[in-house]
């Protein structure tokens, strides 16, 4: 497929998802790690504009000159910008400014396509593409994470049944102790904090093909599981007395029985589905629970040919840090991986809201230990 066909599919495909909403739907944010949609839509056009027509087209005219300022996530080299948590509250622009200024960019972008050659400038397109996608993920999760917490649990659309997967193969791999190397090889995109290619020693690890269910969980739950301390690492013990935890994100416990929100709407909890939305304390006191303990990310990516992975974001035993050989890109997009390597755990795989495209075994996801409004899981080592 040609750039151009990847640009026009790309954006196109957040313009799907967004369909499914309602106009209130666009602006509002209930917590500040969720960004409304209207956001989504216009940062991810923001980027190819910034980072691709002002620098490369002459005489770009922007499209309005307070977007940069609205719309910047985090790029200080691009300039100052709202805080974060307040970007729910920009009732204007409106939806359909922010829908013309995605047409005024594609109009722009897709004439600029047609002729490009130079490499630099098509991997920055790429990024602006993968980014994109990233986004997509965001926006189903945001979504989720908005009309879960309306009162009326609304569903968006009966397709999205993004729970449902099962995989319960409980086939154990055995991996042999070894110098192995860690890091993308192959010719086509990946970020940067994927490469410098490295080796590794790990000793004698076995792993589980098969991603926790919720059945699985629920016997933790049902064993006292959050309520013995010693299952706990410190911070979430401490998460799960003052939030008042007692489940993972999502569920509900309806005339004694758990139901969960999905984006189809409240069901009860499918014992064989995988479990999700939860976060690195939970995954890690399930892992002590069961006697057992999380991969480190160097063992999920040594096993990853023998698994069966894709469905779910699986919290890691390894900390969100620079590879030995790692370097940031030049300019500003050397702000977009490398600046969080701090207090913030890697997630390895891919979930149901993923692009396909866009999962590699060498990927690393990175959230805080708290955040569980991904499609978050795990999967146990030894
Ligand atoms: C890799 C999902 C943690 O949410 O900030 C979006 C993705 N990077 N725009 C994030 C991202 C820049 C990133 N995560
Ligand atoms: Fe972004």
């Amino acid at each position: 497929m040609s750039l151009l066909e990847n640009y026009q599919q790309i954006r196109q495909k957040t313009i799907e998802f967004c369909s499914l909403l309602e106009i209130e739907d666009y602006a509002i944010q209930v917590v500040d790690f969720a960004s409304p949609a209207k956001w989504h839509l216009a940062h991810t056009t923001w980027f190819f504009e910034t980072f691709i027509l002002k620098n490369q087209v002459k005489d770009y005219q922007e499209f309005d000159k307070n977007f940069n300022y609205l719309f910047n996530s985090y790029y200080n080299n691009v300039g100052k910008r709202i805080l974060q948590n307040n970007r729910g509250n920009m009732s204007r622009p409106s939806t359909s400014k922010v829908l013309d200024y995605r047409k005024y960019v594609d109009v722009k972008m897709q004439e600029f396509l047609k002729d490009i050659a130079d490499k630099k400038v098509i991997d920055l397109v790429t990024l602006g593409l993968n980014h994109e996608q990233q986004h997509q993920e965001l926006l189903i999760t945001d979504v989720k994470y908005m009309l879960g917490h309306n009162p009326l649990l609304p569903s968006l659309d009966s397709a999205f049944n993004l729970v449902k997967d099962s995989n319960i193969d409980t086939k154990k791999i055995k991996i042999k102790a070894g110098i192995y190397e860690i890091g993308y090889q192959g010719n086509d995109f990946c970020y940067d904090n994927e490469l410098g290619v490295h080796k590794v020693y790990v000793d004698d690890f076995e792993i589980n093909n098969h991603l926790i269910t919720n059945g699985e969980y629920l016997e933790f739950m049902n064993s006292g599981g959050y309520s013995d301390f010693n299952f706990w690492l410190d911070e979430g013990w401490t998460w799960v007395n003052n939030d008042k935890i007692n489940a993972p994100m999502y569920w509900h416990k309806i005339d004694n029985e758990w139901h969960y929100y999905t984006l189809a709407g409240l069901q009860k909890v499918d014992k064989n589905a995988i479990l999700s939305h939860i976060n690195y304390y939970e995954a890690s006191a399930f892992a002590e629970w069961k006697g057992m303990r999380l991969p480190t990310e160097f063992e999920w990516e040594i096993a990853s040919n023998n698994l069966d992975w894709g469905k779910r974001w699986e919290w890691t035993n390894s900390a969100y840090l620079a590879y030995p050989r790692f370097e940031k890109e030049n300019g500003a997009v050397g702000e977009y991986n490398g600046k969080f390597m701090s207090n913030k755990m890697v997630l390895r795989g891919a979930s149901v809201a993923t692009s396909k495209n866009h999962s590699r075994n060498t990927y690393r996801n990175f959230f805080h230990s708290s955040d569980r409004w991904q499609f978050t899981g795990l999967r146990l080592a030894k």
